[in-house]
């Protein structure tokens, strides 16, 4: 999946790059800085003393020395005064910075940590829009798997009032689904008495359509469309190209290629619910696509009505349902 929100120490991640939040005189530092430096042992600061520090929103490359990953990328953040002086601009130009550096030096995956977020003071909702939308912005041109890592759950939150929707949204169709109806319950109290087996049932007048009915092998011949051919004609009919919607749904080029080649192609669930946002189908489209894959959408799990809000608020920016997902502790979308 080309875009990852994970939560993990960033120093255990096994991938090409890995980026740190550092401060301009690139000598180190606390946070997440100081954690890269520990695991990297003294020679990353030999080499950083070299490098004549870096302004902010700028972006410098080293070796990773004992760390699990080949490269670290230093990047500053700006300082959090309010949101008036710049802050985002720069911030942006951190993750640019640091992709267009990982990009000259080869690399295939690359984690961030949420820049600036820390010690800098840069509100952690706001500064995870930003990673996710530069992010994402880059990749929509760059063949890349970016991790962004989140090491501290307990304070990162979701937008406050989206939190609450959700929540909301949530908790009210638990109800419905686990609350009795009155008509439900009427129509329990007036339930029929168990039907008297003691009367033999009669076949008879099943059998000419018995003798009508199509062979095993032909019934098999006679499939529906199947999940890849509805997925290709409504890319189709969308008028996308099969490169905007992969992307739009997350879905690396790869995964793509093997459902677009094999038509009776089994996806996971998150992998078809990400191409019905892709193509933004209403929900009645959504639930016929997750039927071809053999899925549905229900009300028994929080992942199904999470989607059902996005979908039924017309959101499909599918990183901000990561997000939300994230949040809520739900497996994401996408391969
Ligand atoms: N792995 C992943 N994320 C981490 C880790 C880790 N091991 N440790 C902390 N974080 P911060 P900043 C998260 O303060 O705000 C330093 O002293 C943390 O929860 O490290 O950009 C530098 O030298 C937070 O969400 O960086 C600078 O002086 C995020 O990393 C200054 O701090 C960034 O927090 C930079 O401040």
């Amino acid at each position: 999946m080309p875009i990852q929100i994970v939560r993990n120490d960033i120093t255990k991640m096994k991938v090409d790059a890995i980026v740190n939040a550092a401060n301009n005189s690139l000598l180190g530092g606390g946070g997440v800085d100081g954690a890269i430096h520990k695991a990297a042992g003294p020679k990353l600061l030999a080499e950083c003393r070299t490098l004549s520090g870096c302004e902010t929103g700028g972006a410098k490359i080293t070796g990773a020395y004992k760390l699990p990953c080949k490269f670290v990328i230093h990047t500053v953040g700006p300082v959090w005064q309010g949101g008036g002086f710049g802050e985002r601009e720069k911030l942006v130009s951190c993750y640019r910075r640091s992709l267009e550096l990982a990009k000259k030096a080869c690399c295939e995956t690359v984690a961030f940590p949420l820049i600036s977020s820390g010690v800098y003071g840069y509100p952690k909702d706001q500064a995870l829009r930003v990673a996710v939308d530069t992010v994402s912005e880059f990749l929509s041109e760059n063949d890349m798997t970016v991790y962004i890592v989140i090491f501290d759950k307990a304070s990162y939150r979701i937008g406050e009032k989206l939190f609450k929707d959700i929540e909301e949204y949530i908790d009210d169709r638990y109800a419905e689904e686990h609350t009795d109806s009155v008509s439900e319950r009427i129509r329990r109290m007036n339930a029929a008495p168990m039907p008297d087996f003691s009367k033999s049932i009669q076949y008879g007048d099943m059998a000419p359509m018995a003798a009508a009915a199509p062979s095993l092998a032909d019934a098999v011949k006679q499939l529906d469309e199947s999940f890849s051919e509805m997925l290709l004609r409504k890319i189709d009919e969308r008028g996308m190209t099969d490169s905007q919607c992969y992307k739009k749904a997350n879905i690396d080029r790869k995964l793509f290629s093997k459902i677009r080649s094999d038509r009776l192609y089994k996806p996971s669930k998150p992998t078809a619910i990400a191409f019905a946002i892709a193509l933004e189908l209403s929900l009645g489209e959504t639930k016929e696509l997750l039927m071809k894959a053999g899925f549905a959408l229900s009300h028994s799990n929080k992942f199904d009505i999470i989607i059902e809000y996005f979908i039924e608020h017309g959101n499909y920016n599918i990183f901000e349902i990561n997000e939300a997902l994230f949040a809520f502790d739900q497996s994401l979308l996408g391969a």
